[in-house]
């Protein structure tokens, strides 16, 4: 065991939100080079958590009319419990609203105060909350919104206690230099040291103006100011490991990556090692920062109704299959664009036919020939050149990891099974068979087994599940010691009798999620849609405008629900039968169910869309949708003011 430490962040999440597509991305990233830490015999620590003190959140709790705390504490729960629920295998969760962290927070700004780096002033300026980020006019568009969201800002003039960036410029130009990974991809780091020459003003630390936030240190006995929220949060990452209080865990600082997405890197890589510096500790190894996840191009945003849910695209494509996905199709540091025939592409290409076919080859294989056993004794007598490749690939695979070229790691970990498919087709185990080449017929078994095994090993960090069950066929354990054996090392398989199990990636027709993208069976209405969206005008917000022709094209009628039903296992559908005035009722499967029950639905009037293409949903058709709008407060169907006749056109 090496002893070496890894300790990864997350970002810490704010609660004014439930968790997106966005947010799952990031934890997961963490969670694979956690989990890849952890295999490489690496003394590992994992945080994660939710941000939860600012303007922001008390403003979002005060709409709701619910206690900060109280709505803090109830999203917070729903993070942890969607981590949970992906087996995101982190070592801390840690809130902002905990008393420790609060302390930490606090020993800090009276070190920084002490050496000199805090200083009170009035602050004039603006300041956008939903960035709760200070930004001087000049900055602003149009003189009064924000250079980053665009929503308004409002004006500042309060007495503050400033940090003193400005003095932090050259040692943090002489730190970009020295370390020339500690901001990575390089070409963000690029924006960064572009920023910083441009000249940094101190930073304005704390707010008078709202109380949801850490006071002061009772030293500086001045009640009246709450520490600014991004001190507050970036502290949390030596906090979670015991800073000003235990100090139980410093030793795995400094942290060896801090993820994060490209929206939070000036906090990140400019006002967090400025503090860290006047503290006096170590700066961070790694910051890495990745794109933005978009959907059909635009931003994913609660008012255009356009979230991806990670829960929904989980349960029906699978938690692993996912991960796989995020991971390989963007480059690390691009911008990705969420579509479900990306994602269906990727199970069905990738996985099913180059890994899954592959195990289902060497099931096969073995079965017939040879009852199932599978040798390796033999291997290198026969197939030493393809073995040298496969090692040569693997040898690779850890830099890039930590290089956070993870698609060129997924992308280099499936040459291995392309020499295993190839060898299959060239050496023909049926051919040597009939030859009476039993030998060569056993060593290849063995070959691809120990293909297969290897592969399982550098892929468990992003597919655990479905690695834990390619061990299992091939009857072997993935851990540090296989890992130093057959990744480190060139060691293959015990002999052994394979498992037999069921297909690992079941070929995906269709979309199985209508809400997400209601396009035709495989996607290809997406596509006409975007070509015909680049000829769209765009109205002054944006949106394509249609002719009313177009308009017609959807048919919208009035329907009654006659009957209503729950989707088993599913915590979000109800399966309906609705009476759109033909000859029989509708089946129309619809994400409600988390604001009606099936006897809110039953015997109810409901707008419907009676010619979308029919999908499936959890294995039921859906003929149709309804129509809802969906705001923060939740969801609310649409429907005709006065009872009317089934079928009855929506005009
Ligand atoms: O910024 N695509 O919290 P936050 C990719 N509390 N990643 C996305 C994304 C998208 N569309 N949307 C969100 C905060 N993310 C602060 C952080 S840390 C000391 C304080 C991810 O809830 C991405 O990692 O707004 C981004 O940096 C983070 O969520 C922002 O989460």
């Amino acid at each position: 065991m090496s002893c070496e430490k890894a300790y990864i962040t997350t970002p810490i999440y704010y609660v004014n939100d439930i968790a997106h597509i966005g947010h799952a991305y990031t934890t997961i990233i963490a969670d694979t080079l956690a989990r890849y830490s952890r295999l490489a015999g690496m003394e590992t620590f994992f945080l994660t958590g939710t941000d939860e003190h600012g303007q922001k959140i008390e403003e979002a709790a005060k709409k709701r009319d619910e206690s900060t705390q109280a709505y803090a504490d109830k999203i917070s729960a729903s993070f942890k419990e969607l981590w949970d629920e992906f087996h995101i295998s982190y070592d801390a969760f840690i809130r902002t609203t905990d008393e420790d962290h609060k302390k930490g927070v606090q020993k800090a700004f009276l070190h920084m105060y002490r050496k000199g780096d805090i200083y009170k002033d009035i602050y004039r300026g603006h300041y956008c909350i939903s960035c709760e980020t200070f930004f001087p006019e000049i900055q602003l568009l149009d003189g009064e919104f924000c250079p980053e969201c665009g929503k308004s800002t409002s004006v500042v003039e309060e007495e503050s206690y400033f940090f003193k960036l400005s003095a932090y410029e050259e040692r943090l130009l002489a730190w970009y230099q020295e370390s020339p990974e500690c901001i990575l991809p390089r070409s963000k780091k690029n924006e960064v040291v572009r920023f910083v020459e441009s000249g940094l003003e101190d930073l304005s630390i704390t707010r008078t103006s709202f109380d949801w936030g850490v006071k002061l240190p009772k030293e500086i006995d001045d009640p009246k100011h709450v520490m600014y929220v991004w001190l507050d949060a970036l502290m949390n990452y030596v906090t979670a490991l015991g800073y000003g209080t235990d100090e139980k865990n410093m030793d795995f600082w400094p942290a060896r990556v801090q993820l994060i997405g490209k929206d939070i890197l000036r906090f990140h890589a400019i006002y967090w090692p400025a503090f860290l510096m006047s503290l006096g500790l170590p700066l961070p190894k790694h910051i890495a920062a990745h794109g933005w996840w978009t959907r059909d191009g635009e931003k994913m945003s609660k008012s255009k109704g356009n979230v991806v849910n990670p829960k929904e695209v989980t349960e029906a494509y699978g938690l692993d299959n996912f991960r796989y996905f995020m991971l390989r199709e963007v480059p690390f540091g691009g911008d990705g664009d969420f579509s479900q025939k990306a994602l269906i592409d990727r199970i069905n290409s990738d996985l099913g036919n180059d890994l899954g076919n592959l195990l289902n080859r060497l099931i096969g294989m073995s079965g017939k020939y040879f009852n199932g056993k599978v040798d390796s004794s033999l291997v290198s007598k026969y197939y030493q050149r393809e073995l040298d490749e496969v090692h040569a690939s693997l040898n690779k695979l850890e830099a890039l990891l930590f290089e956070m070229q993870i698609h060129r790691y997924l992308e280099e970990l499936w040459r291995p099974l392309s020499v295993a498919n190839k060898a299959i087709d060239m050496y023909q185990p049926w051919t040597l068979m009939k030859e009476g080449k039993e030998e060569e017929a056993m060593a290849l078994n063995g070959l691809i087994a120990a293909i297969l095994s290897k592969v399982a090993i550098m892929l468990s960090p992003v597919m655990p599940a479905v690695c834990k069950k390619i061990a299992t066929a091939l009857d072997f354990e993935i851990n540090n010691d296989t890992w130093q054996s057959m990744i480190k090392g060139t060691a293959l398989l015990n002999s052994f009798t394979i498992e037999k199990i069921a297909p690992l990636f079941p070929r995906i027709e269709e979309p199985l999620l209508t809400q997400i993208e209601p396009v035709d069976k495989k996607g290809e209405a997406k596509k006409e849609t975007d070509k015909n969206s680049a000829t769209k005008e765009k109205s002054t917000e944006g949106v394509a405008l249609i002719g009313i022709e177009q308009f017609f094209e959807t048919s919208l009628k009035v329907g009654t629900v006659v009957k209503a039903q729950e989707v088993p296992k599913s915590k979000k559908l109800l399966l309906l039968q609705v009476d759109v005035g033909e000859a029989k009722p509708r089946q129309i499967v619809a994400g409600i169910k988390e604001w009606y029950s099936s006897e809110d639905m039953l015997h109810t009037q409901v707008c419907v869309v009676a010619n979308l293409k029919p999908a499936k949903l959890m294995g039921f058709e859906s003929e149709g949708m309804l129509l809802a709008a969906k705001d923060e407060s939740g969801l609310s169907m649409i429907r005709p003011e006065k009872p009317k006749k089934s079928g009855t056109p929506i005009r």
